[in-house]
C-alpha cells in the first residue's frame, strides 16, 4: 500500500480503512489530502483484498472542514483552474460500500464527506454543521444538494441558513446516519459492522450500491431497469449458485466475490 501524508490506508479483514490523520488542524481537508483519500478510494475499489471501504478520523474531529488557509486567498479564476472539485467528483464513482465512523464534528468539507459515503456511524457526542454562511461562503462539495435530497428543503435550508449544529441524535432521527454509538465503542462497532457487510457476497453488495445510486436521481421505470440488468448479472456468479446450493442443502455458503 502506498504511504500518504495526510492520511492512513490500511487493508483487514476484507475491509479497506481510510484514516484522515491531520489531528491537529483537525483533520481539515486540503487540496492534497482531498486527492490521498480519493486515491486510496480508488486502490480499496481496485483490489479483491477489500469488500468494503470503512472510512475513520483520527483524533478529537472528524474533520472541521476544508482547510480554510488553503482557501482564503483564492480567486474564481484559481478555483477554475486547479479544477478545485475534480478529485472529490471521483468519490461518486467507487464501486464499493464506504462506511464512514464519526467523532466529535464533521463540518462543511468534513459534513459533505459524510455525506459522500454510504453508511454512517456517530457518537452521541458527534455533531454535523454546515458553517460555511458564517464565514461568507456556501457548501460546494455537494452540500446543499445530498443534504436536501436526505431531509427535504425545509430542514435543509434552516440548517444551511443558520450554520446550526445537527446533533446525533437528530442526524439518527432525519436519515443521515444510520447508527448513534457511545464514544468509547465507535471504532470497535464501526469495524464490526464494516467486516460483517464484507462476509456478504461481494458482487451483490456493488451491485445494491449501484442500484441504490440510481434511485437518487432515476425514475422508478427507470431505476427499476437497472435494478433488473444488475439482478440477471448476479445469475453469471459464482456466489449466486453457491448460495441458492448452500440455501437448498441447509449449509453455509462459502462466498468467493465472483
Ligand atoms: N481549516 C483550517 N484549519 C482549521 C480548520 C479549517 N476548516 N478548522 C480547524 N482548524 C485548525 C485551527 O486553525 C487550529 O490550528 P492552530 O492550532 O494552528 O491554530 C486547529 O485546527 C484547532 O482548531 P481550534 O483551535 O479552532 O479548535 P477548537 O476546538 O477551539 O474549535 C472548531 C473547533 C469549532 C471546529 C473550529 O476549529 C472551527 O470553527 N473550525 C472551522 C469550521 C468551519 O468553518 N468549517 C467550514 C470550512 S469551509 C468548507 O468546508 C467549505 C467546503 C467546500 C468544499 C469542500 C471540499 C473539501
Amino acid at each position: 500500500m502506498v504511504s500518504f501524508t495526510f492520511i492512513d490506508a490500511t487493508v483487514q479483514n476484507r475491509v479497506g480503512r481510510i484514516e484522515l490523520n491531520r489531528p491537529d488542524q483537525l483533520n481539515a481537508l486540503n487540496r492534497q489530502m482531498i486527492n490521498e483519500i480519493v486515491t486510496a478510494l480508488e486502490d480499496h475499489d481496485r483490489t479483491d483484498k477489500v469488500n468494503v471501504i470503512l472510512i475513520t478520523g483520527k483524533g478529537k474531529a472528524f474533520s472541521a472542514g476544508a482547510d480554510i488557509d488553503e482557501m482564503k486567498d483564492l480567486s474564481p479564476v484559481d478555483l477554475e483552474y486547479l479544477n478545485q472539485f475534480a478529485d472529490w467528483d471521483r468519490m461518486a464513482m467507487i464501486k464499493k460500500p464506504i462506511l464512514c465512523a464519526v467523532q466529535g464534528v464533521a463540518l462543511g468539507g468534513g459534513f459533505e464527506l459524510v455525506l459522500s459515503c454510504d453508511l454512517v456511524l456517530a457518537t452521541e457526542k458527534t455533531m454535523f454543521a454546515f458553517p460555511e454562511v458564517n464565514i461568507g461562503v456556501m457548501p460546494g462539495a455537494g452540500g446543499t444538494q445530498r443534504l436536501t435530497k436526505l431531509v427535504g428543503k425545509t430542514k435543509a435550508l434552516e440548517w444551511l441558513l443558520t450554520g446550526d449544529r445537527i446533533s446525533a441524535t437528530e442526524a439518527l432521527q432525519y436519515g443521515i446516519i444510520n447508527k448513534v454509538v457511545q464514544p468509547e465503542l465507535l471504532e470497535e462497532e464501526a469495524i464490526g459492522f464494516a467486516e460483517r457487510l464484507a462476509k456478504q457476497p461481494a458482487l451483490s453488495l456493488r451491485l445494491i450500491k449501484d442500484a441504490v445510486q440510481v434511485a437518487q436521481h432515476a425514475s422508478v421505470y427507470d431505476g427499476m431497469q437497472q435494478e433488473r440488468k444488475n439482478f440477471y448479472l448476479l445469475f453469471a456468479s459464482h456466489d449466486q449458485k453457491e448460495g441458492m446450493e448452500a440455501f437448498v442443502e441447509k449449509r453455509n455458503p462459502k462466498y468467493e466475490g465472483r
